[in-house]
């Protein structure tokens, strides 16, 4: 499908307008110049869905008639973002809704700002499952997400005395304009109660649940739009609801409304709002709770829904795909065994070769802080019939390594499931499914070879990578439709939007003069942009010819935006000391939210904001320097700051950072990395060369070396290295107020992430980045190398990789 032009446009305008005109009658009873700002939004969101709704049900029917296998790839968190625009887009109706709105002297621009994000997750592995559901799309491919409808998103940011506070995030407020309640596929959840075998007398065992907590799951349906074709997938939310035969009537004694009253509590409380931490893991019983809830009404309704096709229960690992987002639906595995076991009547052995060939799972973490395992104590009260089964599982596997390892205990140890009292659900996760995926090279490389080595070393075939990519209608065609016409002129076709590696034809053209001028033009535009937005919310006035350094991302210890800061001090303070020490004007810009109880990270904030605010009211060196602190971070804000990088900061301590896709998202619109080797940085520096980017610092070899022996000592470091302990003084001597509880971590938690033992390489780099942002002939030919090459790393690939090597499933295409 190509974009319509001249009567196809004059046709399409027509429908759309009388469309739009009609929905405003319908949905307000308003004429359109009636219409206040947010319902001139929801009327163009229901006339987008009179596009979408045709073809969604004609994928859903042709899905089922053709029996193709589905998947569903289930996460707790979906970074949506907004969603009118890339709706719009997909659909091929932005321009033709641009002018009919023109015609009513009403700007799409305006509109689109009026939509809160859907902020259902927290970070990376969140807008990962995201960009996913677009490709899914794009490529016609059967698969479907499947997640918590939280009632409040990601707390919004708000910086008060250089201070995080964190507001509720009420983000259905007026109503979410495009989710489609359908209480007529609710599902019962249970928890607690009693659960053991029942002796049937004809030598069968019953399973028998008693006393159950019933929690009535409500989807709420969203649909999926696929670029510039007609396939609409699926993306369902689980609401908990109090179970449909509650009621309040009725003569009730003060015990049995005082039950009626804690089980409505509980059940509300269950998808209230979504756990802000993303990189510690905290056995909180919501968060078990919230994992079982999803996991449970997502499998029993696929089941459901199989069944009704008419397909043998036998088949339904070749015809149904689950993906696990990291371990959080890692229940999937028991609770699919549960319903083939407990409820279809299969025999164990049957049941656990469907769930192993249905199942696969993608991990996205390495710290240890971060893997997830349940205390049984907490678990087998609260899910009586899945401990029982999951206890099982390990014993028939305990089994098998006994067989494979005769005599090794230590290798039955580390394999087992359960493990002193405690469930761990990254080896639930791998025994109870055919493959497991790390994100970026490397770090799929540090799964085999040290994390997860012992189930690498028992069943190797099962690990593969998969790089992580992003969606490029979104991060390029839509946040940057300058650039992204620049490409469509330069490569003479739009071959590329539905084929994003055939951006590399850029590559030929690095040494156009006219395409870099259009180039560093557009990058002039979008720093411009976010100027305003700046001087707007931050009141400070930025210089859009200065270089813009750019880290966003959440906060943590492990990605050291410490280092940053420090750093940023450290030339601070250089300057004020040394006239001329400053040469090339430079913005530096950090955003994120730290999780609420996260002290380290918040007091990271505060310094920033601190700094910045001293350094943008001091005069003598204004012209060269100025920081800026981005509040409430986010899909949206995101949008406008990428495209606007110069300097893309992707600094973590090597190792950590499984894959990164912010990393992806600057690079794909002209940014150059200035990195650790790690994560996707990895394959960024291969994909664009060294001389289009700055690599520095400690090799994740080294780090892991470093860790094994104990070689490394902060202390050291500080009393050895003059730079280090100068700016580390000024966390403590008053210069910015008081610091020590960062003074105190760097020191006493001997510097975990090695910031101090980078230090001095980081400062070389940026060095390094400011002498090459000089030669801006030099740099606007590296700004274009990395946009040529970031078609590597759309989310198109990594889905096309997933399609073939783990799914097996293949384009449908809706007629
Ligand atoms: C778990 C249990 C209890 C409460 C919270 C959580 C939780 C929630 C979110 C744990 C982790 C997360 C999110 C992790 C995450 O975003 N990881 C990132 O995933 C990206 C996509 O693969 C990678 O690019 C990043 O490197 C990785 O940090």
């Amino acid at each position: 499908v190509n974009r319509p032009t001249g009567k196809a446009l004059e046709t399409m305008k027509k429908i759309l307008k009388s469309r739009f005109i009609t929905t405003a009658h319908v949905m307000f009873g308003r004429e359109v110049e009636e219409l206040t700002e947010v319902e001139i939004y929801k009327t163009i969101a229901a006339t987008a869905k009179q596009s979408i709704s045709d073809n969604w049900i004609k994928t859903n029917k042709q899905y089922a008639e053709r029996k193709e296998k589905q998947i569903y790839y289930f996460s707790i968190e979906f970074l949506l973002g907004r969603l009118l625009k890339s709706n719009l887009i997909n659909l091929g109706i932005e321009e033709a809704l641009k002018e009919v709105l023109g015609d009513f002297k009403l700007n799409l621009s305006d509109a689109y700002e009026v939509e809160p994000d859907a902020g259902l997750g927290n970070g990376g592995l969140g807008r990962l499952a995201a960009c996913f559901i677009d490709s899914l799309a794009a490529h016609r491919l059967p698969g479907h997400g499947c997640t918590i409808r939280y009632q409040y998103g990601l707390f919004e940011q708000k910086i008060v005395g250089g201070n995080q506070v964190e507001i509720p995030d009420n983000w259905l407020r007026d109503g979410f304009a495009w989710e489609y309640r359908k209480p007529d596929k609710s599902v019962d959840v249970k928890f607690g109660g009693n659960a053991y075998m029942r002796d049937m007398g004809n030598g069968r065992l019953e399973l028998v649940h008693e006393n159950p907590m019933i929690v009535m799951a409500v989807p709420y349906d969203m649909p999926i739009v696929g670029y510039h074709n007609a396939t609409v997938n699926t993306l369902r939310m689980w609401n908990a609801e109090v179970n449909r035969d509650f009621s309040d009537y009725g003569m009730l004694t003060q015990e049995q409304i005082q039950q009626r009253n804690d089980y409505r509590t509980f059940v509300e409380s269950i998808t209230r709002y979504l756990y802000p931490d993303d990189s510690t893991f905290e056995g909180r019983r919501m968060r078990l709770i919230q994992e079982y809830f999803f996991v449970s009404a997502g499998v029993q309704s696929i089941v459901r829904h199989y069944k009704k096709t008419g397909m043998s229960i036998y088949d339904f690992g070749k015809k149904i795909g689950i993906h696990i987002n990291d371990t959080h639906p890692a229940l999937c595995v028991a609770e699919l065994m549960r319903i083939l076991v407990d409820e279809e009547q299969l025999t164990w052995e049957d049941a656990w070769a469907i769930t192993r060939d249905t199942i696969a799972y993608t991990n996205h973490t390495i710290m240890p802080e971060a893997l997830e395992t349940w205390g049984i104590d907490m678990f087998r009260p609260l899910l009586p019939r899945i401990y029982m089964i999951i206890d099982e599982i390990n014993r028939r596997h305990m089994e098998e390594v006994r067989r494979r390892y005769p005599n090794n205990e230590d290798k039955v140890r580390a394999l087992s499931i359960i493990q002193d009292g405690v469930i761990h659900m990254a080896r639930l996760s791998i025994v109870g499914g055919h493959s497991v995926n790390g994100v970026a090279k490397i770090h799929t490389g540090i799964l085999k070879s040290t994390t997860l080595k012992d189930f690498y070393d028992y069943t190797p075939r099962k690990f593969n990578n998969k790089t992580n990519g992003i969606t490029h209608r979104r991060w390029l065609m839509g946040a940057n439709p300058e650039l992204a016409a620049l490409i469509d002129t330069m490569l003479g076709n739009r071959t590329w939007h539905r084929h994003p590696e055939k951006m590399d034809g850029l590559h030929d053209h690095v040494g156009d003069k006219n395409f870099l001028e259009q180039l560093m033009k557009i990058k002039r535009l979008r720093r411009e942009g976010l100027a305003r937005y700046i001087e707007h919310h931050n009141g400070v006035k930025l210089d859009p010819d200065s270089m813009f350094d750019i880290q966003v991302k959440r906060i943590h210890s492990y990605k050291r935006q410490l280092m940053n800061i420090l750093h940023i001090m450290y030339r601070y303070q250089r300057a004020l000391s040394e006239p001329g020490f400053l040469t090339q004007p430079v913005t530096y810009f950090f955003g994120g939210k730290a999780a609420p109880g996260y002290y380290i990270a918040k007091e990271t904030i505060r310094l920033i904001n601190v700094v910045a605010d001293r350094i943008n009211k001091d005069k003598r060196v204004n012209d060269f320097m100025k920081v800026i602190f981005i509040e409430n971070f986010g899909v949206s804000i995101g949008e406008l700051v990428y495209p606007a990088a110069d300097v893309s900061e992707q600094i973590s301590t090597a190792s950590k950072e499984a894959s990164g896709t912010g990393n992806m998202k600057f690079m794909m619109n002209g940014a150059i990395t200035l990195g650790t080797l790690d994560g996707a940085n990895v394959e960024i520096r291969d994909a664009v060369g060294n001389e289009h980017c700055v690599i520095f610092g400690l090799k994740a070899e080294e780090v892991m070396n470093y860790y094994a022996t104990g070689a490394y000592s902060a202390w050291d470091e500080y009393h050895t290295n003059e730079k280090v302990r100068t700016v580390m003084n000024q966390l403590v001597d008053g210069t910015y107020g008081d610091f020590r509880s960062l003074y105190d971590y760097l020191l006493h938690a001997n510097d975990e992430f090695f910031i101090l033992k980078d230090f001095n390489a980081y400062d070389n780099a940026r060095i390094e980045v400011m002498r090459r942002f000089k030669d801006k002939d030099g740099w606007a030919r590296s700004a274009a190398m990395n946009v040529a090459h970031s078609g590597g790393f759309s989310s198109d690939r990594t889905i096309d990789e997933y399609a073939r090597e783990i799914w097996d499933i293949h384009p449908v295409i809706i007629s």
